[in-house]
């Protein structure tokens, strides 16, 4: 807030739009302040109506894994879309997109192309349920799958930071067959599948936790929850929306060796484009019209243009050393970020896997749900302002994860570890 321009806008939107903006977290409401409009994003940086440029850490919510406004996503979006924006029929490049995952997520024999990772993980709960003809679907606390009605209890993201991870709207019956536990306890998991394995279709799962914040698996979390569906008769669903293609290659599953029997991949596949996708076995997937009985359908789905855009980005990674830069620069940004805290003798702790990370206001570790609302969200809302003053835009919750992207350099990581710095000790006491 400040600028005229800012100021003029901020008003239309709240008068137009619930917060002034499509997607709660964006409102800024977590932190304070007024979010910023954004004009234009190229590489590390975006540009805000208020005139300020700002070394970027949200990339779009994780799809701007090479950068904004990459050159070649750009033109080849730029020559696809000349040659027509929507089809509602099929093209060759959804033929190269699928074959694309395929290659990379070996647990995908066959995938349906979504629009969003919403629909993505929504479908999938479908085919678990059409698949296994139950009807109970096993989430964690903290974890945020999409906006789908059986998903939104003890949510995180945008649901934990306004804290209402049960939404209102939402019938007693669309989430009485969802059953919630906390994240990385197995004997838990164990329990509930003595007691009512039978019931369970699914297990759904974000492999690496991001909105939450960014929590790792407990090493054997996740093989524990293949091994357990696997003998009760029900469907591990890896949502990899936040982490496909983004923590190595091959997503999660890639990274820890592990074979969901469903996937959900959103964001990063689809390259800044609206494009999600859901797959797995092909013994799984044939349940899905016209080959079987489980409906799912949208116009936009497979949009050729969005796919060019996740196809070029898909490419692009394929560059060597693409995912062991991504690491290296988040190992000198938590390395750094965790001096600066010691440094400022600050009580926090930066958790990451690979380009993803956050720090949390509170000694840590953070392992599921509980020990994330253990944080000081007080002073996370300063030092999001005072990062925000000096140029650094991070996520505006201190539930969400932070992503870097290819284009960050390493002089944008040296001087986002001053700033975090300098806000740490701007931070520290309420006035
Ligand atoms: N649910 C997204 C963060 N985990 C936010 C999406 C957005 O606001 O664009």
């Amino acid at each position: 807030m400040g600028d005229p321009k800012s100021d003029e806008l901020i008003r239309e939107a709240e008068s137009l739009m619930p917060g002034g903006v499509n997607s709660p977290v964006r409102a800024f409401r977590a932190v304070g302040g007024h979010p910023v409009f954004v004009e234009r994003a190229r590489g590390s940086r975006i540009f805000g109506a208020d005139g300020r440029e700002y070394i970027d850490y949200v990339g779009s919510w994780g799809p701007a894994i090479l950068g904004h406004a990459d050159p070649e996503v750009v033109r080849a979006v730029q020559e696809r879309a000349a040659a027509g924006l929507s089809f509602g029929a099929p093209t060759a490049l959804e033929v190269r997109f699928a074959r694309a995952i395929k290659e990379r997520y070996p647990s995908i024999e066959m995938l349906r192309c979504v629009s969003s990772g919403t629909e993505a993980t929504m479908s999938a709960l479908r085919v678990a349920r059409g698949y296994t003809r139950r009807s109970v679907i096993v989430k964690f606390d903290g974890a945020y799958h999409g906006h789908a009605d059986a998903l939104l209890v003890k949510a995180g993201s945008g649901a934990a930071t306004f804290g209402n991870p049960d939404s209102a709207g939402i019938p007693d019956g669309m989430v009485a067959t969802t059953a919630t536990l906390p994240y990385n306890d197995v004997p838990a998991l164990g329990a509930l599948f003595s007691a009512r394995g039978r019931e369970i279709a699914a297990v759904i799962v974000e492999p690496v936790a991001g909105n939450m914040g960014c929590v790792p698996p407990a090493p054997g979390f996740l093989a524990a929850i293949i091994e357990l569906c696997e003998a009760h008769g029900a469907l591990a669903i890896f949502d990899e929306v936040m982490t496909g293609s983004r923590v190595a290659r091959g997503g999660a599953q890639g990274l820890y060796g592990l074979k969901p029997h469903l996937t959900c991949l959103g964001k990063v596949v689809g390259g800044g484009m609206p494009l999600a996708a859901y797959g797995g076995s092909r013994e799984v997937m044939q349940l899905v019209s016209p080959l079987g009985p489980v409906y799912q359908a949208g116009t936009l789905s497979g949009n050729p243009v969005a796919v060019t855009a996740g196809l070029v980005t898909l490419e692009r990674l394929e560059a060597p050393e693409s995912y062991a830069r991504l690491e290296a620069l988040g190992a000198r940004l938590e390395a750094g970020m965790t001096a600066a805290l010691s440094e400022t003798k600050t009580n926090g702790c930066v958790q990451r896997v690979g380009s993803m990370l956050t720090l949390f206001f509170q000694a840590g570790p953070v392992t599921d749900f509980r020990t994330a609302l253990g944080s000081d969200t007080a002073r996370f809302s300063r030092f999001h302002a005072a990062l925000l003053a000096e140029g650094v835009y991070w996520p505006p919750s201190q539930f969400e994860a932070a992503f870097l992207s290819l284009a960050h350099t390493d002089a944008d990581i040296e001087r986002t570890i001053a700033v975090v710095r300098s806000a740490l000790e701007r931070s520290a006491t309420a006035n």
